[in-house]
C-alpha cells in the first residue's frame, strides 16, 4: 500500500505542461475570465451536488449550504474561490488530470493548431478551464473533499511549472476551496472592487447565491430559464431594465425555450424607442449569450442578424461551450444555427402580435419598421417572413392606416398584375402630384412609402406573392384604356401636337406621347430613363451623383385637358406664344416630380405669359 498521507508528487503529461504554457504565456489577452471559469466549476458542483441530495442517501457534511464563496486578501495576495458542492475524491482528482483533461487537453491543442488561438478564448471548452487560474497565480491549491462519506480530504498543489503534489489533508469541509496566490503584476485581483466587478460582468446571474468577503453579489435572477406563468410583469421589466441598462419599459417581449436544433432559452425585449431614430448612434448588439447562466458574451456580434440590433436581452444555450471561438469553424456553425433559430421565432413572434394585437404591433411598426424594411431588403435567407410584416399607408387607407401586402393583394382586381406604389414625402404631396391620378381612375390601389429608404427597400424586395412591386411613376406602366370623354382632342390632331411639341421642347424631352395615367392634370414628366423613377432620380440628385447631367424627361400629355385643345388652336394661330405655354406645361410637370432645376428662368416666362392675359 502507498502511503496516501505523505505528498505525493506528479509531473503534469506532457499534452498538459503544453497546454500551460500556453496558457500562461499566449493565450489571453483577458485575464480576468480565469473567475468566471473557476465559478462556473463551482456552481456545476453545486448543481451535480443538488442533484446527488435526490439520488443519494449518504453525503458527506450534508446541511452545507449551497452558495460560492470568494474571499480576498490583498496583503496575503490572494483570491479563494469556494464551493460546498460535490467535490473530488483523490482518484477523481488524479483521474481529472489523466483522462479528461488529458483529452481535453489534447484536442484543446488540436485546435489550437487549427489557427484557433489567435484571440480566443478556447480553453473552458474541453473542461479545462481550471488552468487558466495559471495565468495569474504563482501558485494554485485545491483543497478538496468528495461527498462520499469514508474519503479522505485531499490537497493538490502546484506553481504550474512541471509538476504537482497531491496530499491528505484533514479537516476539510465538502467541496472544493481554490487558493490562489497572485503573480505581482496580477494582485488586482486580490482588490475585492476588481473582483467584484468581473463578478457583476459574468456571474450576475448564476443560479446560487455568489458571495464576495461576505457579500451577496448575484441578486438578480435569470428570468429566462423559469418557467413563463410563473413571472409576473413587473419582474420582466425590472430584468429588462438590468439587462438592457434601460430607464424605459420594454415594448414587446420575447421569452422563449426550445430543444432541436439547439436547446435554447431565451428572452428578448424591444424597448419602446428606438434611439437610432432620434439621432443616437447605431445600436450596438445587445443580446447576451449565455451558456446555463454564465455569460460567453454580452455583445456577440453574430448572434443576430444586423437588423435586430434593437433587441436587447439573453440567449441562453447548454449546448455552447463557455468559451465560444469566433475562429473555429465548428463554433461558427453553432452561433449561425442559434442565428436563424431565433431569427425565425423572433419574426413568428412578430407576425401573431399583428394578428392578436394589431394596436400594439403599428405602434412598433411605426418606431421600429425601418429595421423591418433593412432586412426585407438584405436578409435574403428571411426576405419573404419579413416582407408580410411590411405596412404602408395606400390611396384606400385612411390616413394614419396602413395596409399589409397581403390585404392589398386581397383587394386586387382578377386584371391587376403588379403591385403599384409612390414615393414621396408625405401623403398630401402623393395626392395631389399627378401620378396618382390615372390609378384612381381605374381604381388601383396604390401603396404610399414616405421614407427615402422605401425606393431602395421596395426595389430589392422586388415581389411579392408573385406580383412584381411597381413604382406608380415608372415609364413602363401600362394601364387599361379609359373611355375618352366628350370635347378631347381627336387623335389626328393628337399626332399633329404631339410631332410639334417634341420640336418645340427639343432636347429637353426624350420622349412626348400621350399618358393613360393622367386624368385631371395636364402633363406628367417620367424619367427618361426607365431604370429609374423620378424619386430615384431625385435621390440621385441630392447625393449629387448624376448632377452634371441636364434633366431630360419623357413628357406624357392628356389630350382629354383643356390646355391641349387651346394649344393646339394656338400653335398655328399664335406660334410665339404656344412656345412659352409648352415650355412652361414642360416645367410645371418637372415642377410635379419634384426635378425643376432652376425656378428663375421659369417664373420669368410665366411672367411673359401673364402679360398677355
Ligand atoms: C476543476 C482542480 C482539476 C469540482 N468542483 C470544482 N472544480 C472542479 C471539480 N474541477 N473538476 C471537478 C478542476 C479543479 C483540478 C480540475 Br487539479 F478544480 N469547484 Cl467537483
Amino acid at each position: 500500500m502507498p502511503d496516501t498521507t505523505a505528498p505525493q508528487k506528479f509531473e503534469f503529461q506532457a499534452e498538459i505542461k503544453q497546454l500551460l504554457d500556453i496558457v500562461i504565456h499566449s493565450l489571453y489577452t483577458e485575464k480576468e475570465i480565469f473567475v468566471r471559469e473557476l465559478v462556473s466549476n463551482a456552481s456545476d458542483a453545486l448543481e451535480k451536488l443538488r442533484h446527488t441530495q435526490i439520488t443519494e442517501k449518504e453525503i458527506f457534511d450534508d446541511k452545507l449550504d449551497l452558495e460560492i464563496n470568494l474571499t480576498t486578501d490583498d496583503k496575503a495576495k490572494t483570491l479563494t474561490i469556494q464551493d460546498f458542492g460535490v467535490g473530488m475524491t483523490r482518484a477523481e482528482l488524479v483521474e481529472n488530470l489523466g483522462t479528461i483533461a488529458h483529452s481535453g487537453s489534447k484536442a484543446f491543442l488540436k485546435a489550437l493548431g487549427e489557427g484557433g488561438a489567435k484571440n480566443s478564448n478556447l480553453i473552458g471548452q474541453f473542461g479545462v478551464g481550471f488552468y487558466s487560474a495559471f495565468m495569474v497565480a504563482k501558485s494554485v491549491k485545491v483543497y478538496t473533499h468528495s461527498w462520499r462519506a469514508g474519503e479522505p480530504g485531499q490537497l493538490w498543489e502546484s506553481d504550474g511549472s512541471g509538476s504537482y503534489a497531491i496530499e491528505e489533508s484533514e479537516g476539510q469541509r465538502r467541496g472544493c476551496k481554490i487558493v490562489i496566490e497572485l503573480k505581482d503584476d496580477c494582485d488586482e485581483f486580490a482588490q475585492e472592487w476588481r473582483v467584484k466587478e468581473i463578478l457583476e460582468r459574468y456571474s450576475a446571474f448564476v443560479s446560487v447565491p455568489v458571495n464576495l468577503n461576505g457579500k451577496r453579489i448575484n441578486t438578480v435572477q435569470a428570468l429566462w430559464l423559469r418557467s413563463k406563468n410563473e413571472i409576473k410583469d413587473e419582474e420582466y421589466t425590472e430584468f429588462y431594465k438590468f439587462q438592457a441598462h434601460a430607464y424605459d419599459e420594454p415594448r414587446l417581449r420575447l421569452h422563449f425555450s426550445a430543444d432541436a436544433p439547439l436547446a435554447i432559452n431565451a428572452l428578448l425585449f424591444v424597448p419602446k424607442e428606438n434611439t437610432e431614430k432620434l439621432g443616437f448612434a447605431r445600436t450596438e448588439a445587445a443580446v447576451s449569450l449565455y451558456c446555463r447562466k454564465v455569460l460567453i458574451d454580452a455583445k456577440p456580434k453574430d448572434l443576430l442578424p444586423e437588423w435586430l440590433r434593437f433587441l436587447k436581452g439573453v440567449v441562453d444555450s447548454e449546448d455552447l461551450p463557455l468559451n465560444i471561438s469566433r475562429e473555429t469553424m465548428q463554433d461558427k456553425a453553432l452561433i449561425e444555427k442559434l442565428n436563424r433559430v431565433i431569427t425565425k421565432r423572433f419574426l413568428k413572434f412578430l407576425d401573431e402580435e399583428a394578428k392578436n394585437r394589431p394596436d400594439a404591433y403599428n405602434e412598433f411598426y411605426a418606431e421600429f419598421g425601418v429595421f423591418l424594411k433593412e432586412g426585407a431588403a438584405i436578409d435574403f435567407t428571411h426576405k419573404e417572413q419579413i416582407t408580410k410584416l411590411l405596412r404602408f399607408e395606400s390611396s384606400l387607407t385612411e390616413k394614419g392606416k396602413t395596409t399589409s401586402l397581403a390585404d392589398y393583394v386581397s383587394r386586387m382586381g382578377s386584371e391587376q398584375k403588379e403591385i403599384y406604389y409612390l414615393v414621396g414625402p408625405n401623403r398630401a404631396a402623393i395626392e395631389s402630384g399627378p401620378y396618382l391620378e390615372g390609378f384612381k381612375a381605374r381604381n388601383l390601389e396604390v401603396l404610399f412609402c414616405y421614407e427615402t429608404v422605401d425606393e431602395y427597400v421596395m426595389n430589392h424586395v422586388r415581389e411579392f406573392d408573385g406580383k412584381k412591386l411597381t413604382a406608380a411613376d415608372h415609364a413602363d406602366v401600362k394601364l387599361a384604356d379609359l373611355p375618352k370623354p366628350e370635347g378631347a382632342l381627336s387623335e389626328d390632331d393628337t399626332k399633329t401636337l404631339i410631332a410639334w411639341l417634341k420640336t418645340a421642347l427639343g432636347e429637353r424631352v426624350a420622349e412626348v406621347k400621350t399618358s393613360d395615367r393622367l386624368v385631371d392634370s395636364p402633363v406628367l414628366a417620367l424619367n427618361a430613363d426607365k431604370s429609374m423613377s423620378p424619386h430615384m432620380r431625385r435621390m440621385m440628385k441630392a447625393m449629387n451623383k448624376d448632377g452634371e447631367s441636364p434633366v431630360r424627361v419623357n413628357l406624357e400629355i392628356n389630350p382629354r385637358h383643356a390646355v391641349f385643345k387651346r394649344l393646339f388652336e394656338m400653335h398655328t394661330a399664335a406660334p410665339a406664344k404656344a412656345q412659352l405655354v409648352a415650355e412652361q406645361l414642360l416645367d410645371n410637370a418637372l415642377i410635379n416630380a419634384g426635378l425643376l432645376e432652376d425656378a428663375n428662368a421659369m417664373v420669368a416666362r410665366l411672367n411673359k405669359l401673364l402679360e398677355t392675359i
